[in-house]
């Protein structure tokens, strides 16, 4: 039988427009979906928007409009979003389409019938951020929620409790026995622990709004937004001819909602009945993409720092292209950690690893294929090889499979590292076999070889790169005069095996696949993204070109099959090995992540039982607000209260830093200190908060 493979996102609240973030694990999931459906699996990936609750329902009252109003306007810009960054859930589904309600109804009264639910009376704290209760020792200082660092309400009433005390065992069992459950391990031993510190029964309806699922035969209540949004996973498919589908491989989260689908989630179906193998087998969490040393989010005024530039993932497809984006989405961030987002570093990426690496390597080979061998991928007979090629095939069949097993563990970072690592081995070995020299032969049997192989790198590449770049890859095959990848349910169509470019396959030379831009471009497309400092584009590294090479290629290409327009305006250098580039020193490119700020201290306290730090409220001139920043100074400052007023260096893009107990520093003080002393940085002048330090 077929394997089969389903994907889910989070169901993202329609309390904002779609931003970076929410782009991120859709993408994923769509990259996750391509690469089970190319290994030949049945995937189905299901995405959709949650959209009801407390929290809707103030924003629709905000707007001027009716709940049902607000939701299908913003469901709707999420729906087509999803197309413009190549993104293709199988599903979409809203949590206000009947089938979601009547299945959730479904799914309470199968809960209820099993003696999990119960009325009595809630009192505490709720963040309708979070749409989520909180318990007094999670929150800051001045009863702020953690994550959202707004302040939490204190709720009183009726309501209907699930009987979650009841899973703690059942829970810690199913965590011990498949450790998979919760991945990766940090997120796992994080959610034990929670787990193991006890488990309050939850209040699972609300009766002080309407915007929900009425609770069935208790009209007064409407079911709590996360027991909703929660079941969507199962309505979608649940007595569907897609019910095969169930349960869910792999649910991606990020690590906010995590506790709702490692803990919730599984008691509520354990409680509806369902045996371990029929649980979702993987919960996955990632990290946050940062802007300006923050979350992503859906407040404009969280990425108004000047430097990242816009968070909105339409504009930045627009100008950069959906395949670019996706590729640095995948390749920046290890996944599972925070990492910053950043537009110059999204051209940097594209650069120097789509452009200068995989373009490069096609658009150095092809021009020899239309001067010497009439347009034809030329032959590689056995008998022709010598060790430079057979080691070359074993080095790239050695990373395919690496590169397939990275995929299979949700290391997609490390998948496309080393992807890249082929297209790089290849352009080593070009630059070593240097075809040019090669062309000054009568006998071509050599050049062809070279060619071949290199051309056949390509194809591995693209192959490879297809999950994340679709399009590019299919570009970079039609150059190779091959067809679209089409995926087969029972076809694997991974590069395993060496050789899918025929002899004599008619080659289609083509405009460069990954454009390269001129300063002034990339300038204007830098301003266009609202990204205001240039300079902090990462460069290409400057590359060398023998004369010989430059010349040799510059007649090939103007010999190419005449299909092709132009001479390839892809660099032709060959790619310098990274070890050559260690150094003690940085690029100024390097220096010029570092975010450094003017901030004002608006308030300093410290902390009780941590005796070195101290809690600092400082102006970053930012619309968002002030942040919090720890910083381990206490001990400087007998008297916090001087410390009020002062201007200091403050790392802006830093990723917050959680000291446990709800205390999350959100940059970092810039300071010089001996044995003795610590004095803050600052300077012997005024100047406005947020302003740049360089
Ligand atoms: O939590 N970095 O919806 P939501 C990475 N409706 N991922 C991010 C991100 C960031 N900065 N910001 C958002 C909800 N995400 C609930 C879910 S599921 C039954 C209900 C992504 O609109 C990430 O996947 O707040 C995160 O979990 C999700 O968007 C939260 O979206």
């Amino acid at each position: 039988m077929t394997q089969r493979f389903y994907v889910t996102t989070p169901i993202y609240y329609v309390n904002g427009s779609p931003h970076i973030g929410h782009a991120y694990t859709s993408v994923v999931a769509d990259a996750l979906t391509r690469y089970h459906r190319m290994r030949g699996e049945r995937a189905r990936f299901l995405t959709g928007t949650d959209e009801h609750g407390q929290k809707i329902e103030r924003e629709a009252v905000k707007a001027g409009v009716t709940p049902q109003a607000f939701v299908d306007d913003v469901s709707r810009r999420f729906r087509d979003l999803w197309p413009k960054l190549g993104v293709q859930p199988d599903d979409f589904i809203r949590t206000t389409e009947a089938r979601h309600v009547e299945g959730v109804q479904k799914w309470w009264r199968k809960v209820r019938d099993a003696g999990d639910l119960y009325k009595g009376t809630y009192k505490g704290l709720y963040c309708v951020a979070c749409e989520g209760y909180k318990t007094e020792k999670e929150l800051l200082p001045g009863a702020l929620c953690p994550i959202h660092e707004r302040p939490v309400e204190t709720l009183e009433e009726e309501t209907w409790f699930f009987r979650l005390s009841k899973y703690q065992e059942p829970l810690l069992k199913l965590y011990a026995e498949h450790p998979e459950f919760v991945l990766p391990e940090t997120r796992r031993n994080e959610i034990v622990s929670f787990v193991q510190g006890g488990l309050d029964d939850l209040s699972v309806s609300r009766s002080n709004f309407t915007w929900g699922i009425p609770v069935p035969d208790d009209p007064g209540h409407v079911i709590y937004v996360w027991f909703d949004a929660l079941f969507n996973y199962l309505t979608a498919v649940d007595g569907t001819a897609e019910a095969e589908f169930w349960p869910p491989q792999i649910q991606l989260v990020a690590k906010d909602i995590v506790r709702f689908h490692a803990v919730y989630w599984p008691a509520f179906l354990m409680s509806a009945g369902f045996p371990r193998e029929k649980l979702p087998t993987t919960v996955w969490t990632h990290g946050y993409l940062l802007s300006g040393g923050r979350k992503t989010s859906k407040t404009p005024g969280l990425t108004a720092v000047k430097t990242p530039g816009t968070t909105d993932p339409v504009r930045i497809a627009d100008v950069l292209g959906a395949d670019v984006l996706r590729f640095y989405l995948l390749r920046e961030v290890g996944f599972g950690q925070d990492g910053e987002f950043s537009i110059p570093g999204i051209i940097g990426r594209a650069r120097a690893e789509l452009g200068e690496t995989v373009g490069n390597l096609l658009h150095r080979a092809l021009p020899f294929v239309g001067k010497y061998f009439e347009g034809k991928v030329p032959a590689a007979r056995d008998e022709d090889l010598t060790d430079a090629e057979r080691n070359l095939r074993a080095r790239i069949a050695a990373l395919v499979a690496e590169v397939g097993a990275a995929w299979d563990t949700l290391a997609m970072h490390r998948a496309l590292e080393l992807t890249i690592e082929a297209a790089r081995t290849a352009n080593r070995y070009f630059d070593e076999t240097a075809p040019w020299k090669l062309a000054k032969s009568e006998d071509r049997t050599r050049l062809g070889v070279v060619i071949a192989h290199v051309l056949e790198i390509v194809r591995v590449v693209a192959v490879m790169l297809w999950p994340v770049t679709p399009t590019k890859s299919d570009e970079l095959r039609h150059q190779l005069g091959l067809d679209p990848v089409a995926p087969l349910e029972g076809a694997d169509l991974w590069p395993a095996g060496w050789g899918g470019l025929a002899t004599h396959t008619v080659v289609r030379p083509g405009q460069p696949v990954f454009p390269k831009y001129d300063p002034a471009t990339e300038a204007a497309m830098l301003l266009s993204l609202d990204v205001r400092d240039a300079e902090a584009t990462p460069k290409s590294t400057p590359k060398t070109m023998s004369t010989e090479e430059k010349t040799a290629e510059t007649a090939a290409a103007a010999a190419a099959a005449p299909a092709a327009p132009a001479a390839p305006a892809a660099p032709a250098a060959p790619a310098a090995p990274a070890a050559e580039e260690a150094s003690a020193t940085i690029a100024y490119d390097d220096f010029a992540k570092v975010d450094l700020r003017v901030g004002k201290v608006l308030s300093a306290e410290r902390i009780p039982r941590k005796d070195k730090l101290l809690k600092l409220s400082v102006d970053l001139g930012e619309a968002s607000g002030p942040r919090t920043i720890i910083a381990g100074i206490a001990l400087a400052f007998p008297v916090v209260e001087a410390l009020v007023g002062q201007q200091v260096v403050v790392v802006a893009n830093l990723a917050p830093r959680d000291f446990g107990k709800g205390l999350v520093s959100h940059g970092m003080l810039l300071a010089a200190s001996s044995p003795e002393s610590l004095s803050l940085a600052t300077f012997p002048k005024d100047y406005a908060a947020g302003t740049r330090v360089k």
